[in-house]
C-alpha cells in the first residue's frame, strides 16, 4: 500500500492494477472546492492514457463521500465565476465517465449534489449502509449542474429523477439499491473490502475485454439495437484475434490460470 497525497484533499493509493483515489476532506464532508475539481480533472486526464491502471476506486473519508460543491465558495461570486465552475465540473465529471478504465464509487457517506453526480459517472456504485444520496440543489434555489437531471433520469427513469430533483430529498443506500443505482449495500466496515475484492476480480480479467465491454455497453445505450449488436460482433471478433483471447482459451483447456498481458 503506497499512499501519495496528490492534492491537499486527495490521496492516491496504487495497488497493482487497482488504483484508489480518496477524497480526504473530512471537515467539509468532501465538498468539491474549485481547486479540488481542477485537480480531479488533471488526474482523470493523466489516468486516461495510463495502461497500468485497470480499475479505479473512488471513495471518501469519514461520513462524507462528497457533500456536493463547496457552497462556501459560491456566496455572491460574479455570474461568470459561477458559470465557469459549472463548466469545469461538467467537463471533469464527463472525463470521469469517459475513462477507459472500469470505475467504482465506494460511497461511504453523504453523496449529495455534485457528489451524487460524481457517483453517477462511475461504472458501479457500492455503498455503505451509512451512505445518503440526494440532489438538494433546489433547496439552494439552484438545479443540479453536473449532469444530475440527465444521468439520474437515464439510470432510474424520469419519474423518480423528477421526484429526487424537485424534493431535494436524501435517499438511503437501500433505496438506491432498489432503484438499481447501487449494485451492493454493505455494513460500513465491509465497504472497503467489498470494493477491493470487486476491483481485483475485474482487474484479473482480460484488460482489453473489460475495456471493450465498458465501451460497448456505454455506446450501445446511445445507439439503436441493430447498431449495438453489429458493434458487439465486430468487437468480439477483434478480441478473438488478440493474444489474450488465445491465452484465455488455452488456459481454460490446460486447467491453469490465464496470464493476461493486455495485448
Ligand atoms: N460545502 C461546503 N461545506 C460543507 C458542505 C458543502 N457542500 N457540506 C457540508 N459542509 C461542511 C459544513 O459547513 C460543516 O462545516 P463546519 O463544521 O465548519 O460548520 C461540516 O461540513 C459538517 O457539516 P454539518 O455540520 O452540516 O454536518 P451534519 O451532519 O449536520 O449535516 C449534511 C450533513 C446534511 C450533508 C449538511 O452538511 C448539508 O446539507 N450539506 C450541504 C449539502 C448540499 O446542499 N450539497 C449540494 C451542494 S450544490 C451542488 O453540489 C451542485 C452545484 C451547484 C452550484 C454550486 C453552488 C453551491
Amino acid at each position: 500500500m503506497t499512499e501519495v497525497r496528490i492534492h491537499e484533499h486527495l490521496v492516491e493509493d496504487r495497488r497493482g492494477p487497482v488504483t484508489w483515489l480518496r477524497i480526504d476532506r473530512e471537515d467539509a464532508l468532501g465538498a468539491l472546492s474549485r481547486s479540488l475539481v481542477t485537480r480531479l480533472g488533471s488526474y482523470f486526464d493523466e489516468l486516461h492514457t495510463d495502461d497500468e491502471v485497470r480499475v479505479l476506486v473512488l471513495t471518501g473519508t469519514g461520513k462524507g463521500f462528497i457533500a456536493g460543491a463547496d457552497i462556501s465558495e459560491y456566496d455572491r461570486v460574479p455570474q461568470a465565476a459561477f458559470d465557469d465552475y459549472q463548466r469545469l465540473s461538467r467537463r471533469v465529471f464527463t472525463a470521469l465517465e469517459q475513462l477507459p478504465q472500469f470505475t467504482i464509487a465506494a460511497v461511504n457517506g453523504y453523496a449529495l449534489g455534485g457528489g451524487f453526480e460524481v457517483a453517477l459517472c462511475c461504472d458501479m456504485i457500492l455503498a455503505s449502509e451509512r451512505a445518503k444520496f440526494g440532489l438538494p440543489e433546489v433547496k439552494l434555489g439552484l438545479l443540479p449542474g453536473g449532469g444530475g437531471t440527465q444521468r439520474l433520469a437515464r439510470a432510474t427513469g424520469i419519474r423518480f429523477a423528477k421526484e429526487a430533483v424537485v424534493t431535494g430529498a436524501f435517499y438511503s443506500a437501500q433505496e438506491m439499491f432498489e432503484r438499481r443505482v447501487v449494485s451492493r449495500v454493505c455494513v460500513p466496515g465491509d465497504l472497503a473490502e467489498t470494493a477491493r475484492t470487486t476491483a481485483e476480480s475485474i482487474a484479473g480479467n482480460a484488460p482489453l475485454a473489460v475495456r471493450e465491454a465498458k465501451r460497448l455497453i456505454d455506446q450501445g445505450a446511445q445507439t439503436p439495437l441493430d447498431v449495438g449488436l453489429a458493434l458487439e460482433q465486430q468487437t468480439l471478433s477483434s478480441l478473438y484475434a488478440t493474444r489474450d483471447g488465445a491465452e484465455g482459451i488455452a488456459a481454460f483447456l490446460q486447467k491453469r490460470e490465464p496470464q493476461f498481458t493486455g495485448k
